[in-house]
């Protein structure tokens, strides 16, 4: 079994190791000892994980194919217990084979890194292990998530309104959706479609992150009912299209309701323009969403909060993702709502064996109500915990650097325009970009060549893998084929590993040929 290499191996001594299951807390109350020494040996692994993350002399990954993985790891579940021995080793493989997604040449996700503070948080948060759909159960946390949520309402530009965690930016949108609906059609709840006059339509933008498509499939509109509103070269909505189709629709007895605006979209990190989007939500009394999952971090940032977010204020409700931009751990995802109530109003099914509204304190600070899940997981810790430590100017001191460290990505491209091709100035951490090979150096730039530069992302993010030194993601869009996307969005980045990125990416790829 593996165990990690160069950091000194924990290990348990004999007396523990040899132990089961069951001579440790909690089924044996004499058992503090040796539970200590067990917990405090998987921290040491934990330790050691976390100084291999920053480490730049560790790799990011070994690579293995699916099948090779499936023999190097034990994984089988079996009749007979374990030895705590065995436990602490398969806590030490289980991280030697992860990928390290907070090295600092890990570019691969929105979320990247590795925040300390916020690990300690969630830490804690695994030894609470409370739900949080009561204050009778989760007492401090309920409160934290007050304090929280509030304060990012502020900084949306709210004064009141409502807010919950939900496990992710997708189901944060589905969330909005449907408030917008109930807001809209409150008979909905109990009388079901009955209650809506026509077909209900939804637009986005074409290059909206696809849970907001996944919203019309789920609640009953059908995919073709969402619908995609073309943008511009840069990725932003045309907002002249936007209204062309809502026109389109409610001319046919369609009944246009909602509005998604993205800050921030997944891969070109393009923001839509908010005013004029709100402009058209107010002249068509249409529920205007903003999906900020990606974009919102900026809102910390003086320099950077306008023109991108401008008008987000005005928007009925927002998702923003602490677990992106701002480096809290996953994961961690927030909707927020301009109205007070909304949540409770829209998904209560007020049941009794939870919900009871004679407890000896306000029910209101029983959040499960609020919410389509029973059980939430409590995402709060980290991020209050984190933000304690940072404060809020530390927040935007790191969206400044974030993108600071991305201009400075941008101006190396552009220093060597016979290895790299910037495909657009972002307006955010994402940077677009083709690596050009020996063979395609030199050439002029047209289809022919896009289409090549394309094939070289699949091989060359093939050799990053092989090679576990660098990790970048790619994708085609529908105007060009496969290009990098890389994102900045860890705090353990600085130039230099930009540098090393860009060198690596040259060293890796420069004698690939495509047809
Ligand atoms: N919306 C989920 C994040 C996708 C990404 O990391 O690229």
């Amino acid at each position: 079994m593996a165990s990690l290499s160069g950091q000194g191996t924990p290990k348990l001594t004999s007396a523990v190791g040899n132990l089961y299951y069951d001579s440790i807390l909690p089924y044996r109350e004499d058992a503090n000892a040796q539970t200590r020494e067990f917990l405090a040996r998987v921290v040491d692994v934990l330790l050691d994980y976390v100084q291999q993350v920053n480490d730049r002399n560790e790799k990011i990954l070994e690579f293995k194919m699916p099948e090779e993985m499936q023999k190097t790891l034990d994984l089988a579940l079996h009749d007979e217990p374990l030895p705590l021995k065995q436990l602490l080793e398969d806590c030490k493989s289980a991280l030697k084979h992860q990928v390290k997604t907070g090295h600092p040449h890990f570019f691969n996700q929105l979320s990247c890194g590795l925040d300390i503070i916020s690990l300690a948080g969630e830490w804690l948060t695994a030894a609470a292990n409370t739900n949080m759909f009561t204050y009778e159960i989760a007492p401090v946390f309920i409160l934290m998530e007050n304090v929280v949520l509030e304060k990012m309402r502020s900084m949306i530009g709210w004064k009141t309104g409502d807010s919950i965690l939900a496990p992710g930016g997708s189901v944060s949108n589905l969330y909005a959706f449907l408030a917008a609906r109930h807001h809209k059609f409150p008979q909905y709840k109990e009388k079901g479609l009955t209650s809506i006059p026509g077909h209900l339509v939804m637009y986005t933008s074409d290059q909206c992150h696809y849970s907001v498509k996944s919203c019309a499939s789920v609640c009953g509109l059908g995919t073709d009912y969402c619908i995609c509103v073309p943008s511009d070269e840069h990725g932003r909505m045309i907002p002249s299209e936007l209204e062309r189709l809502v026109r389109y629709h409610k001319d046919r007895g369609n009944v246009p309701f909602f509005v998604n605006a993205t800050s921030g979209t997944t891969v070109l990190g393009a923001f839509d323009p908010l005013m004029e989007i709100a402009d058209i939500c107010q002249k068509y009394d249409m529920w205007m969403h903003v999906d900020a999952a990606w974009g919102g971090g900026l809102l910390f940032s003086k320099k950077y909060r306008h023109p991108r977010l401008t008008g987000i204020e005005r928007a009925d409700s927002v998702t923003w993702n602490p677990h992106k931009l701002m480096g809290t751990l996953l994961q961690c995802s927030t909707v927020h709502f301009k109205y007070e109530g909304i949540l409770l109003s829209c998904n209560a099914m007020s049941a009794e064996y939870l919900f009871m509204t004679d407890k000896i304190y306000d029910p209101r600070y029983d959040t499960g109500d609020k919410v389509i899940q029973c059980g939430r997981h409590n995402d709060i810790f980290k991020l209050w915990l984190q933000w304690r430590g940072k404060g809020t100017s530390g927040f935007e001191r790191h969206m400044d650097r974030l993108m600071e460290l991305s201009e400075y990505m941008v101006r190396r491209i552009k220093e060597q325009p016979d290895k790299f091709y910037l495909i657009l100035e972002p307006e955010m951490v994402n940077v677009s970009f083709w690596y050009l090979p020996k063979q395609l150096r030199n050439l002029p730039h047209d289809s022919n060549k896009e289409i090549k530069l394309g094939k070289v992302c699949a091989k060359l993010k093939g050799k990053m893998m092989q090679a576990g030194t660098i990790m970048v993601g790619y994708q085609p869009d529908d105007r060009r084929p496969n290009f990098f996307r890389n994102i900045i969005s860890s705090a353990a980045v600085t130039e230099k590993d930009i540098d090393f990125l860009l060198s690596e990416m040259d060293r890796l790829g420069q004698d690939i040929i495509v047809d």
